[in-house]
């Protein structure tokens, strides 16, 4: 392979990073898995838009490759490489906030896991990945108490109820351009499918980009009572399906902006006014650390005023931290909502004012 040729306006954090010195140096270097730096770049070559561009293949490629990926974990978590992830899980250490009637219509928290020892999605085997379909779909239907429930093979599933529970945000979206270069949808729909309990409170996605996507969800803002199941949640699976750690980065993730916490902490939320603004909205998401995402998820777009609100950063801070990100910046942006529901308000008033003397 040679170096590649990025076109003018990429703005990826991989042409950013990756320099014809960096390329020779790695070009020839692999994984006890035998996973490449071509592999590892694949996804972002292909897909010019991308933000980021790298997958790892396993938990070593972070180290292997590491001269590209820490400078791009930099960029992105702004963790440097002598820095140290740290775990908080105590929820009494948030402060929560009541969000205001009528802005947030749902919660969700998610964490990505992968199984200790295996290579990841990029670089499985069928049988590796039909064995963990297996040991976690068991240990899955373990669960008692409010966990409770089934798991749902995509084998068995029809297309018309796969649609019906991507609708309701329950479920992944096969075919996605990035995860099908980076190697992550192979073998598709083998090995992959999703648990959840009766009331699709909790649910787990199998096989996706991660091997584990651990969510907990539901109507409104109650985000302690979502953050409190899911932290039970992972506790319990934990103790029967260990996971890849490590002592620098925390979970590992297939794309670096998952590990850490590989949490995304975030709300759908009706914010009409304030994207009629968008200076003002991405500022303040900017200032609070947020990302925007579309309704239906990533590379999504809005619909009616509804956006996907989410802490950006996932490494670097704690799970306490990602969560307190999202709800104080969701907190300042209802009120930047409301002060310009106020500001039209006045305005509307004082037209009729001056239409009716
Ligand atoms: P992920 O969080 O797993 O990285 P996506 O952005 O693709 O991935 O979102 C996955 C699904 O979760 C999508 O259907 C999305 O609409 C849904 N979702 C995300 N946040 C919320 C939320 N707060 N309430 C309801 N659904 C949500
Ligand atoms: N590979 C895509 C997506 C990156 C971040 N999102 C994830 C992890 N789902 C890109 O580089 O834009």
């Amino acid at each position: 392979m040679t170096y590649p040729e990025f076109p003018p306006n990429c703005t990826s954090l991989l042409c950013k990073h990756l320099s014809s010195e960096l390329f020779e140096m790695l070009k020839n270097k692999s994984t006890a898995n035998g996973f490449t730096l071509e592999q590892a770049i694949n996804s972002g070559l292909e897909n010019s838009d991308s933000e980021i561009g790298v997958y790892a293949g396993d938990a070593e490629s972070y180290d292997i490759f590491a001269e590209l990926f820490d400078k791009i974990i930099e960029d992105y978590h702004g963790f440097s490489h002598n820095d140290r992830h740290h775990s908080n899980l105590n929820f009494n250490d948030l402060k929560v906030k009541d969000f205001d009637e009528g802005y947030v219509l749902s919660t969700r928290i998610r964490v990505g896991r992968n199984v200790k020892n295996m290579p990841l999605g990029s670089a499985i085997s069928k049988a590796q990945r039909n064995e963990i379909e297996t040991k976690v779909s068991t240990a899955l239907n373990t669960l008692e108490g409010e966990l409770e429930g089934e798991y749902h093979s995509l084998l068995g599933m029809s297309k018309e109820i796969q649609e019906r529970l991507i609708e309701a945000h329950f479920l992944f979206k096969d075919g996605d351009r990035f995860l099908e270069h980076a190697g992550l949808n192979r073998d598709w729909p083998h090995g992959r499918g999703i648990y959840h309990n009766h009331d699709k409170t909790f649910l787990v996605w199998l096989n996706e980009e991660d091997q584990l996507r651990i969510i907990s969800m539901q109507q409104g803002g109650e985000v302690l009572e979502v953050f409190s199941r899911l932290v039970i949640a992972m506790k319990q699976i934990e103790t029967q399906i260990p996971f890849a750690y490590s002592e620098r980065l925390g979970y590992i993730s297939s794309c670096p902006t998952n590990l850490g916490t590989a949490m995304r902490a975030s709300v759908h939320i009706k914010l009409p006014n304030l994207s009629q603004n968008m200076e003002q909205f991405k500022a303040i998401t900017q200032k609070y650390f947020l990302q925007i995402r579309g309704v239906d998820g990533e590379h999504t777009q809005s619909k009616e005023g509804i956006f996907d609100i989410s802490n950006y950063r996932r490494l670097g801070i704690t799970e306490i931290e990602a969560v307190q990100e999202m709800m104080d910046g969701v907190t300042a942006l209802i009120e930047a909502e409301k002060n310009l529901e106020l500001m039209k308000h006045v305005e509307s008033n004082l037209d009729n004012d001056y239409l009716t003397h």
